[in-house]
């Protein structure tokens, strides 16, 4: 019996069954636990489960599937499945979306010493995970990566051209910004120590697609990391859940770990989408203005047109998990012109008082605009989002 697993079997604390009960009937706890993040992901389940068998025999191991109660009746299935099998379960998390905030509740579900974290969509290779615990076991890392850019990684099959390039200019930046040498930081496939995601769990940001990057980011720079070579597949089932909206939560990942939390993920795919709403503004005032429109009346219809896209585009991406539909949506959106309007006022009040106290032009502005963009984002989160 190797250490772990005979500190596991010590577990097994004689008080823990009270006097009278019979015995649990599966006396060892696990080893490992796989952490399965799923969204729309039915039709991939049973094929996981029978290779993650193959792969972790003589392993005692279990997995947990995460499922954000998708529509496809994902965490029905596993919930059968784990009918059938003990080592199976599932957490079905209602009203939330985030791939982050899945894993990082799927392992602190976990009692088991060792987590690993794999796609539901069979693109990571689950036979590295004998080898990624081996690593772990004999104490020659605290983190192991399964990675497609070191020997023995190749990331062609499981992606497109665009992914390709989206992929590598991700890890650059992410390499550099949070200093480290890890090849594969967007990689959604590691196995762990349980403690490093316990001491790091304040820390982490629930929101979010890169929950690796995360982990690196928020652990002791002392913490060792391995990186183990595979070739990422093919999805094999189902469709992808990556669009702009995770692009954009990267980076406010980044922003968020390089201003330590003070910046929150959010913020800046609320920005970017008011980047939107400055073009939305300028073009909606020059048609205005070639209708005829005076100047006040056109400037007047160009705000409300960009504050009406910026609710939009904010629902539909910043805010998709909260999104608001029917008559929410409009109640949402009158909520949301309102509070732009006063924070129009916030932003005036505080660059004209900068600006009469001898400040520089563009540093009242700047200040007035921060103050506005802030004001924006606190209030309408929430009050017309709720969060
Ligand atoms: N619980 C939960 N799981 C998610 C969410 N979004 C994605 N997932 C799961 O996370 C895993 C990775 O998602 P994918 O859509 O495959 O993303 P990807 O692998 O980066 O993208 P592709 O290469 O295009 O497949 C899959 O198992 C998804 O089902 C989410 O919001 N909540
Ligand atoms: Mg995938």
């Amino acid at each position: 019996m190797t250490k772990d697993i005979a500190a596991a079997a010590s577990m097994r604390l004689p008080n823990a069954v009270p006097a009278g009960a019979s015995a649990p009937l599966r006396t060892l706890p696990p080893i490992l636990t796989v952490v399965v993040p799923t969204y729309n992901e039915r039709q991939n389940l049973r094929e996981l489960v029978n290779r993650l068998h193959v792969a972790l025999d003589g392993v005692n191991w279990e997995m947990v599937f995460v499922d954000d109660d998708s529509p496809d009746g994902t965490s029905a299935l596993a919930k059968s499945l784990s009918r059938r099998d003990s080592r199976i379960r599932c957490l079905r998390r209602v009203g939330r979306r985030g791939l982050s905030g899945a894993c990082i509740e799927g392992i602190l579900s976990s009692a088991a010493p060792y987590v690993a974290v794999i796609d539901g969509d069979l693109q990571h290779d689950e036979t590295l995970l004998p080898k990624m615990l081996t690593e772990l076991r004999e104490d020659r890392c605290e983190i192991v990566v399964g990675s497609r850019f070191v020997e023995g990684g190749a990331a062609d099959a499981g992606f497109n051209a665009t992914r390709q390039v989206i992929s590598k200019l991700g890890r650059r930046f992410a390499q550099a910004v949070l200093r480290t040498a890890v090849k594969d930081t967007m990689s959604g496939f590691f196995m762990l120590r349980r403690e490093v995601v316990e001491d790091a769990a304040p820390q982490l940001c629930p929101e979010g697609f890169k929950i690796l990057a995360d982990i690196l980011a928020s652990s002791p720079e002392t913490t060792r990391v391995k990186e183990l070579g595979y070739e990422f597949r093919q999805r094999h089932a189902g469709v992808s859940k990556f669009d702009a909206k995770v692009a954009l939560d990267f980076l406010g990942l980044i922003v968020s770990k390089l201003t330590r939390g003070v910046v929150p993920v959010s913020f800046v795919s609320f920005l970017l989408v008011g980047g939107v709403g400055v073009v939305l503004h300028l073009a909606a005032l020059k048609v205005a203005l070639l209708a005829g429109l005076t100047f006040f009346a056109a400037q007047t219809l160009a705000t409300l047109v960009a504050m009406a896209c910026n609710f939009v585009v904010n629902n539909l991406t910043t805010y998709r998990n909260a999104r608001l539909r029917g008559w929410a949506w409009l109640r949402g959106l009158a909520m949301f012109c309102g509070i732009c309007s006063l924070s129009a006022l916030a932003n005036i009040g505080v660059a004209t008082w900068l600006f009469e106290h001898d400040q520089t032009w563009w540093a009242a502005g700047l200040a007035g605009i921060v103050m506005g963009a802030t004001w924006n984002y606190a209030v309408s989160a929430r009050l017309v989002w709720r969060k």
